[in-house]
């Protein structure tokens, strides 16, 4: 089974915090509307991707996380930040 989240990327990430199920697939989908270079890009060493985001495109990084938690993701500058919640 699969799910689907939607991330805004304008000031930041709306939701910031999401929240998925464990042990499954989830499918982030950032789709960037602020022309700022400062948010092309969204990585997480927690969950391990770096994902270049074109503006106005939905952009999908797949995570499957087995293991419950907290998980921050940032803009390329690390400025901005967002979490996964895996419960
Ligand atoms: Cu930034």
């Amino acid at each position: 089974m699969e799910n689907t989240v939607k991330i805004n990327v304008n000031n930041g990430y709306e939701p910031q915090t999401v929240t998925v199920p464990k042990g499954q697939s989830t499918r982030l989908v950032f789709n960037r509307t602020n022309p700022s270079a400062c948010l092309a890009a969204v990585q997480s060493n927690d969950l391990g991707f770096k994902q270049d985001l074109p503006l106005n495109e939905d952009m999908t990084v797949t995570i499957n996380s087995q293991q419950a938690g907290e998980y921050d993701y940032a803009c390329g500058m690390d400025m901005f930040r967002g979490k996964v919640v895996v419960k």
